[in-house]
């Protein structure tokens, strides 16, 4: 049955998550735990309540706590273990790396043997079918030039502490599979946006500063390449990943959807201003261009043809599609976000 189990999610009350969280409670049978230390990025509002299902499960704990993590391991009896827990932003790692290191890299080392301990104590049936999918992204490659794209076989080549600890915590997952036989996946992924994004991103950062009436910050030139997924096509292709995957395989994933953050700033503008018109000009005009990110990576961009080929997975929505629900979310759902903010004030 593509839907039963026991899933569970470390990081479930971030962004992409939650997005997992909301998508597996409202689907078919899984049981889902979720296990989130609930730090600034972590927000119980983008969740389900626990109380109204008895499929979904919320422990709030620390993936550096080896006692609390494996307490809730063989309490739940996972089949899946999914590792969404990280500290996810560029910026902070510059300013302040070490909690990248702690959580990143410590906590994903306190992970795999807290999984290897039960993992080791299942039947043989159940040791087979068990995986552990190590969410991470396609930052660990590096930057690239304007030409050529990443792929699972691209060497690893991180630029700054957030992508250096997200590559440590790869190779880690990855020794933990040649060397103990543990069953693990990785995928790689491209930026994500989409619903309940924490608006330090670029993408909510535009929609909300906009709206606020202040300056759109673009780093440098604004000439810097991303490549874009919609987070619920991130969530197909984990869930793709999680239950078809082949065990000590990565699996690199993105839409082919590359723009550029100036020409993302002026169609997140242009969207609002047909949604919701300012009394007098463009949101346009409040795009400044900043100083620019130390190590700020030029271009990346995924090649994901072995995801579609071997899992039989494709993006459901266009960056045009993705855009106009996103922004339509943060109109509707202030209530959401406009908290983060005065907490940031
Ligand atoms: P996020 O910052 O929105 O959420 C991270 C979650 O992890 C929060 O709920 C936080 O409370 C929790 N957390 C942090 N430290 C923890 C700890 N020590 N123990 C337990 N929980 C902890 O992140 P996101 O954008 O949803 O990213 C999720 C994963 O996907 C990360 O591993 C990230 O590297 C990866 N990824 C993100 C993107 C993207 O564009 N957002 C792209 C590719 C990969
Ligand atoms: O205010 C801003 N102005 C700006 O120009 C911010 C916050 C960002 N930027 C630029 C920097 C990047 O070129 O926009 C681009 C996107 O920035 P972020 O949203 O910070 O994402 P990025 O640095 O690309 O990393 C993201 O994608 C990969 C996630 O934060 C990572 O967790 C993920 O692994």
């Amino acid at each position: 049955n593509e839907s039963s189990g026991k899933i569970m999610v470390t990081g479930g009350a971030g962004f992409i998550g939650s997005a997992l969280v909301r998508r597996l409670v409202a689907d078919g049978e899984t049981q889902t735990l979720n296990f989130d230390a609930l730090t600034y990025a972590g927000n119980t509002h983008s969740l389900p309540d626990p109380r109204t299902t008895q499929r979904y499960r919320f422990i709030k704990g620390d993936i550096r706590d080896h006692a609390s993590l494996s307490g809730a391991i063989s309490a739940f009896k996972p089949d899946i273990i999914m590792n969404l827990a990280a500290e996810t932003h560029v910026d902070r790692s510059i300013t302040g790396p070490q909690a990248f290191i702690d959580t990143n890299i410590a906590g994903t080392a306190t992970l795999l043997e807290a999984a290897r301990t039960y993992w080791e104590t299942l039947d043989d049936t159940r040791r087979q079918s068990f995986r552990l999918h190590q969410i991470s992204t396609d930052e660990v490659f590096g930057s690239l030039g304007p030409t050529g794209r990443f792929s699972e076989t691209t060497p690893y080549a991180p630029n700054s502490p957030y992508s250096a600890s997200k590559a440590s915590a790869d190779h880690l997952v990855r020794a933990w599979h040649h060397t103990y036989g543990l069953p693990v996946l990785v995928s790689n992924c491209t930026n994500n946006y989409g619903p309940y994004q924490y608006p330090e991103k670029f993408i909510p950062r535009v929609i909300v500063n906009a709206l606020a009436g202040v300056d759109i910050p673009v780093y440098g030139t604004g000439e810097n390449v991303r490549d874009w997924l919609f987070v619920d096509d991130h969530v197909d292709a984990l869930l793709a990943v999680a239950r078809h995957g082949k065990p000590g395989e990565t699996y690199a994933i993105g839409a082919s959807e590359e723009h550029t953050n100036i020409e993302i700033a002026n169609r997140i503008c242009a969207l609002l201003d047909e949604m919701r018109p300012r009394g007098s000009g463009s949101y346009a005009d409040l795009i400044t261009h900043v100083t620019d990110r130390p190590g700020h990576d030029a271009r990346y961009a995924i090649d994901a043809t072995k995801a579609r080929r071997d899992l039989g997975w494709q993006p459901r929505n266009t960056f045009e599609t993705g855009l106009r629900r996103t922004v339509s979310w943060y109109l509707d759902n202030r209530h959401w976000w406009a908290p983060l903010l005065d907490r940031e004030a």
